[in-house]
This record gives structure tokens, sequence and C-alpha cells, in this order.
């Protein structure tokens, strides 16, 4: 129509001084002498994004034109935290934009910790989708991103005598100056009703879905800045409404509550996050809520494909859709209903298609989280998909007996329904089945995959499973994390790192260069006692910066072993009561993490954790030799201020249980010290890092699965340990709970009856482990070497890297696609 996008902005400080006081006075309404601190945050925001604009649309035109395959990502979760510094730094705005607002007396980083977290997921998955947007735009990858658009996040954790507290979490109450509504892009979703057989003369019968319900999917839009700017990606997250946003008739009649029923119950869809990351509950509105986003987002992909293609022939030449884990695993039947019923496909055509557009990628194998619905659930809600999920499960069945001779066991196997607790749809077998590519998101977890979960489906598709490590996006988990450190590597090995992470292997010959490794200390000091104001100011606990900070920060649950890492607390305690005169290396233990709100036994451990720090922290005999601290809601901001502070990194989960871990790779780039167990990624850091450089002990994933066959317990253990004893005492007696001693029973007799995580069989390791890390810290030149180390032998474990082998091995798109 011949109008023309402006002319690029200008980036010098008085231009963008100039232009935040525009948008203070014509998009907020406010004199800039009146204007509070969140109005700089808005008006810096919306300087921001317009330039983030400017380079969305040439990438959204240029991507466009080269017709190039797109990546879509469907995931449940995206926990991205703040954009601001993400995306001022990604512009290269730092500096300009400081400068402009301190003409006006106004702090950048002031105004940066006034924007609220988006936490639209539970842990690891939601911040590795989040980590894959950013460095698919890094890397020059076309990928959208889909998911659900909460209401509100993942809850608010307070601490309240100990115990975890939920609370809504409400990121949206100010508005959201990142997201554009777009309501032409919405969608019908249906739920219900039934299936119809339709006969048109001389053609085959086709299957008409007849939903009782209908609800609308509204795309809601976010940029992804990649590094420099050069690509900004989408997210599109789907809003949930009603049709009929009020029912007028039951209005006019009085009935106003009913009149809102209708809005009410849509709207629920979209109103907040599942809190579990390791428990199915199995509830109808979870169910809802995957099939809402993954038909939404499948809908919006086949008309984007029809408007540049004339048919969905080549869908898999021009797209690829990853899910994460199994949680948009419905998109494979769903998929088949458009192909089949929509438009027209025979069906073993549909399914060639469907198999080459999907990929899978499995997080966990702990089988309480994977996802199986009730039969009688999935057929009311999605009757048509229920039956496409019989016919490829019929279709494997013959395939599995008769090409490969599979008996009744191994057939029961790859069911994708499951004969076993309740009839229930695997949706494991049917992600794997409906994808051409499954992968793990470590080598220890990808191997565990074929032996355990998917040991028959990987029998009958020896190729589909393979490995993509997990990795972390440097710009926010170095560069804007930690500016200290980045601005030392700058100076010492040039600004190559900052464009291919892997650079940083340049500083490795400085870790025997006793000037840069002062500085390298110099700095990992400010970041703790950066961290040590924080913790001052929420929890009036006072931190010596000096001593080692040990950190484990995650999700709280049995098999991460927090409870491991408490008990050695107490053990340490304990003698340093009673050996006043030895000298100890002080030591801060911090926790963070939150619990899901129905999981018993991981509140137990937040409540222990903090009713130790109580006694700890208060008892002179101590005095600095030990802190514990338990810092209350954990989340991404605070993620970005503890990952530089760390001198020590706890991964210490029971072998064979953490799929890949991301935090571990965090902690480690910003030059802390592992101490782990050989699970998970820890494994890959230990080539990478070597291993003198990390501190690894206890049982190893085999060894854990043998002593689960023999029916291991604790009992004898406890008994031959002092050390362990004497701490369990205390628990058990109530020495950390006078008020309701009983408290923690549960969790001590656990460990003798049973200790299904390996607590007491690898306590003495891990022991032993932290004692002789507690000599090393005292020489300082030793200890700053193999920190130097780990920060410049982790460029591997970035996300670009990751994101370059699924856009290679998986999704063939991207720059140097194989098509
Ligand atoms: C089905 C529901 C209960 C559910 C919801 C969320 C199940 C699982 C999850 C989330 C799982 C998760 O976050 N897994 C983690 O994924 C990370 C990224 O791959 C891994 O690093 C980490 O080891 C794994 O626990």
């Amino acid at each position: 129509i011949g109008a023309t996008v402006p002319e690029p902005r200008q980036n010098d400080p008085d231009t963008l001084a100039r232009q935040i006081v525009e948008k203070l006075t014509y998009s907020i309404g406010k004199h800039p002498e009146q204007a509070r601190k969140y109005d700089w945050l808005r008006a810096t925001t919306l300087v921001v994004r317009d330039r983030i604009i400017d380079h969305w649309f040439a990438s959204t035109d240029r991507i466009r034109a080269s017709k190039d395959k797109r990546v879509y990502y469907l995931s449940m979760e995206f926990l991205i935290g703040r954009l601001l510094r993400d995306a001022i730094n990604n512009l290269q705005l730092t500096q300009p934009i400081g400068e402009a607002l301190k003409r006006y007396n106004v702090d950048l980083d002031m105004v940066e910790l006034l924007e609220p977290d988006a936490a639209l997921g539970n842990g690891g998955l939601g911040r590795l989708a989040a980590c894959f947007m950013e460095s698919m735009a890094s890397t020059g990858v076309p990928g959208v991103g889909y998911g659900i658009r909460y209401v509100h996040g993942f809850f608010r954790q307070e601490i309240a005598e100990g115990a975890q507290v939920e609370l809504p979490e409400t990121w949206l109450v100010h508005g959201n100056p990142w997201e554009f509504e777009r309501r032409e892009s919405s969608y019908e979703i249906g739920f219900g009703g039934k299936v119809m057989t339709q006969q048109e003369p001389g053609k085959p019968p086709r299957q008409v879905w007849r939903p009782a319900e209908r609800v609308l999917a509204v795309a809601f839009d976010t940029p992804i800045v990649g590094w420099r700017g050069e690509q900004v990606n989408t997210l599109r997250l789907w809003s949930a409404q009603a049709i009929d946003p009020i029912l007028l008739d039951a209005f006019n009649s009085g009935d106003h509550i009913g009149a809102l029923v209708e809005s009410n119950k849509a709207e629920a869809i979209t109103r907040v996050l599942y809190p579990a990351d390791s428990h199915q509950a199995g509830q109808e509105l979870r169910l809802r809520q995957e099939y809402f986003f993954s038909a939404a987002s499948l809908q919006d992909i086949i008309r984007r494909h029809l408007g540049e293609n004339d048919s969905l022939d080549n869908l898999a030449e021009k797209v690829a859709i990853q899910l994460n884990d199994t949680h948009p695993a419905v998109s494979v039947a769903e998929l088949m209903r458009l192909l089949v019923d929509v438009h027209g496909y025979d069906w073993a055509k549909a399914w060639t298609i469907t198999r080459a557009t999907f990929g899978y990628t499995n997080h966990t194998l702990l089988p309480e989280a994977l996802e199986h619905w009730p039969i009688n659930l999935f057929e009311r809600l999605l009757p048509r998909q229920m039956q496409i999920i019989y016919q490829i499960n019929a279709d494997i069945i013959r395939q599995a007996s008769q090409d490969k001779g599979f008996d009744g066991a191994q057939i029961s196997a790859i069911s994708l329904i499951d004969e076993g607790h309740g009839r229930r749809v695997r949706m494991g077998q049917l992600a794997f089945v409906g994808s051409h590519a499954v992968n793990g998101v470590s080598a220890l977890h990808t191997e565990l995959m074929k032996e355990t979960v998917f040991q028959n489906l990987h029998q009958l598709y020896p190729e589909r499973i393979q490995n993509k490590t997990n990795g972390v996006t440097p710009r926010r988990w170095l560069m804007e994390c930690n500016p200290g450190l980045t601005g030392l590597l700058t100076d010492a090995i040039g600004p190559r790192f900052l464009d291919d992470i892997e650079k940083l292997a340049d500083a490795d010959p400085l870790a025997d260069d006793a000037a840069f490794r002062e500085k390298f200390a110099a700095v990992k000091r400010a970041n703790k006692a950066r961290l040590a104001d924080v913790i001052s100011d929420r929890l009036a606990i006072t931190l010596d910066p000096d001593a080692i900070f040990d950190i484990q920060v995650k999700r709280i649950h049995e098999y991460k072993r927090q409870f491991l890492n408490i008990i050695e607390a107490i053990a340490l305690y304990n003698q340093i009561r009673a050996h006043p005169e030895k000298s100890w290396t002080p030591r801060v233990k911090i926790f963070a993490g939150k619990a899901a709100p129905s999981y018993v036994q991981a509140k137990e451990i937040i409540h222990l954790a903090n009713d130790v720090a109580r006694l700890i922290n208060s008892d002179p005999a101590v005095r600095d030799l030990l802190k514990v601290v338990f810092v209350p809601n954990y989340n991404v901001s605070l993620a970005e201020i503890i990952m530089p502070a760390a001198d020590l990194s706890e991964q210490i989960s029971t072998a064979g249980l953490e799929a890949s871990g991301t935090g571990n790779m965090k902690f480690a780039l910003n030059g802390a010290l592992t101490i782990g167990t050989l699970d998970g990624a820890n494994v890959e850091m230990l080539e990478h890092v070597g291993e003198e450089n990390i501190f690894i002990f206890g049982l190893k994933a085999d060894e854990v699965a043998q002593r689960r066959r023999e029916a291991h317990s604790g009992r004898s253990i406890i008994e031959r340990t002092p050390l362990l004893r004497e701490a369990l005492d205390a628990i058990s007696t109530g020495v950390f709970a006078p008020e309701s001693p009983a408290r923690y029973h549960t969790l001590v007799s656990n460990l003798y009856n049973n200790d299904w995580w390996m607590i007491c069989a690898d306590f003495e390791a891990y022991w032993k482990t932290q004692r002789s890390l507690d000599s090393l810290f005292l020489d300082q030149n030793a200890w700053q070497s193999k920190a130097v180390h780990n920060t410049a032998r982790m460029g591997w474990f970035s996300s670009d890297r990751s994101i370059r082998e699924y856009a290679k091995d998986i999704w063939q798109a991207g720059p140097g696609k194989v098509t």
C-alpha cells in the first residue's frame, strides 16, 4: 500500500533520552518531573521495543521471502524471567541507555529490577525452552515458540514459620508491554461432543467431529531478540476466551452469574500454570490446556503454510514441530485428524507427513512423571482423537508383531494403551511413534531411555532415539548476570567469545596466571558480596563473603537430594561443636527452590532446611564457621544473582534420575566448582572440564539400579556411620523442631527402612568430598585455577550448540540446513 516503515532509529544517548521523555509524555501521560519509577521502566521498555520492532519486521520479511523451513517449538512452559536487560544487551544498548537515563538521575539497574518475572514454567524444562528461543534467534534459526499465556504463572513462595506458603503470582497486573495481542489470529477449539460418519457418493466415508463446546484461542506475540539484534523471532502464547463473552438472554432474565459461566469456563483454561513438575495429577483441566494450545498452534501452522504453499503435501519439508516433552503430544493425533478428516488425506499419506514433521524431546524417566490419561476422560473430551490413537496403535502393533515378531509382553510395552491400571493413553508412546526423531537431553539420559522406558520402542525403531545435550544461553547466563566476569574476560582474551562462546577456551591458559586469577577471584568476591547484601536485606542474615558459598538451587525433590545436603550440614555442625579447636573452613550453605504444593516430602525438606538454619545461625558456638540460608521464592531473577556468586555448585541427584540439569552449567560457566554425582550432564561436564576440576562422588546409575533390585535399606549404614547416625538422631529427636519433635519422623524412618534415593549409601563419599573441598579452598591459588578452567571449558554447554545440533540432525532447518 506504499506505506514505508520508518527509518531505523538512532542509538546515541541524546536520541534515546529524548525518546524516553517522549514516551513518558505521550504514551504514559506523565511529565518527567512527576514520573515514578515504574513510569521510567515503561518508557524505557517502549523505547527499546520500538527498536526491536524494526528488527522484527525485517526478520519476518526475510524469512517469508526465503521460504525457508520454519521450526515450531511447542511447550507448555516458557520460564522467561525478565526481558528488558536481555533485549538491551542483545541490541548492544546497555551503555547508551544507561547514559540516557542518568541524565534524569535514573539508574538503569534499578529500572530493570522493577520488571516482573515472566514465570510461565516450573523449572528446567521451561527454562530450557526460554534458552532455546533466545538461541534460535541468535543462531539464525527461523523459530516460533508456541505456548500458553497463563494469567498466573508459577506461584510466589513465602516461608512462614519455616514452612512453604504458596501465593498467587500476578505478573500481568500492570500490563505487559512486551506482548502484542493478535485478534486476527484466533481459532476455535472444540471439546467433547461426538463423531459422525459422513458418506458422500463415490467417496470413502469421512469422520466428522462435532464438538459440544467451543472456545476461542487468541494469540499474543512477544518478540525474542537474538544476539546483536540480527534476528528477532516470535513467541506466540495462546489465551482462551469464550466465543460469546456474555449470555445476554441469561443476563436479561436476571441470571447475572449464569450469564458469565461460559466465559469463566473458557478463561479457566489459560488461568494458571500447573505447579507440579514430577507428578501427573491427571486432571481434566490440564488435558484441556494441552489440547487447547496444541490445536491452536497446529491451526496456525497450517494456515501459515497454506498461505505460502499450494497444499499440505510438502508440510514436512517446510515445517518442523518439536514437542517439548509429552505435554503437547496430543498434537500427533490432532494433526492426523486435520490431515485426514479436514484436508482429505488418506491415512498412510497423513501418517508419513505427521511423522516426518514431529520431533519429541523426553525430559524424564521418573515413572510418576510420565503422562497417561484415563481412556474415559480422553474419550469424553477428545472423541475423534481417541479413535485416531486406537488406529495408530493397531498399525504399530501389527507392524511389531508381523515384521519384528514381538511377543505379548513386548506388545503391551509399546502399546499406546496401558491396560494395567485402568485403561490409559500413554502420551510418551504416542509422541514416540508420531515423531521421526526422539531425543534425550544428556548422553547418559539418552542411553537410559533406550534401556528403560523406551526399550521396546527402541528395538522397533532403532534409529529413532538420539542425544541432544542441553545448554544454556551465554547471553543471559554470563554476559547479563555477570558483567564483572564478562568485562574481565573481554579485557583478557578480547571480545570474540561474545559471538562464539567456545572461544572462552582462549582463557584456559590464564588459569596459570596469578594476576588473572586474582582478578577472577575479585570478581567472584564482589558477586558474593552482592548476594550477601540481597540476603541481608531479605532475611537479615549476615554472611561473610570470604566463606565458601556452597549453593543448591533447583526444584525441591527427593531425587535431587537436598536432604543429603542438609544432613551433611548437620553433621558438620556437630563436628564444629565437638572440635572447636580444629581449623574449619568457613562455609555458607545456601538453598532455594519451590516444592509442588501437593508434594508432602518436598515440603518437609523445605521445613527442615529452615529449621536447621534457625538453630545453626543462632548458635554462638559455630560463629561464622557455618551458616545455613534458605532464600525464599527462587525464580529466574534470583538465579541471575546467585549463579555468579557461587564457589561450589551442588549437583547431587541420585545417579540415573536427573535427565540433564542446566543449573549445573550456569554455575560452572560462572566459575563455580561442582560437587556432584555421575548423573545427567554432569557426566559430560566432567569430560569437558577434566576430572581434576570437578568433584564427583557416589554411586553410579547402574549401581543405584542394582541396589534397588537388592532391596537396599539404610539401617546398617546408619548404624556403622556415627556422623550420619548422630545427624539423623538430632533430626528425629526434635533438636531442630522442639515445638513439634515428631515433625521429621517419616523423613528419617524412610532412610532406615528403605533409602530409595541412596542418601545413606552416598553419605560417606559425599562427606569426604566436602572435606577435601574445605582443604582445597584454603589454597586459593589451586581453587581459583580450577574455577578459571571451569569457565574456560564450559563453552560447549551453550544452548547455541544444542540448537545447532537440533537444527542439523532433527529439523534440517536454519543456517547450513540440509534441505
Ligand atoms: C506432566 C507434569 C507432571 C510435568 C510437568 C513438568 C512433568 C514434568 C515437568 C517438567 C520436567 C522438567 O523440568 N524436567 C527437567 O528438564 C530439564 C531440561 O531438559 C532437565 O535439565 C532436568 O534434568 C529435568 O528434570
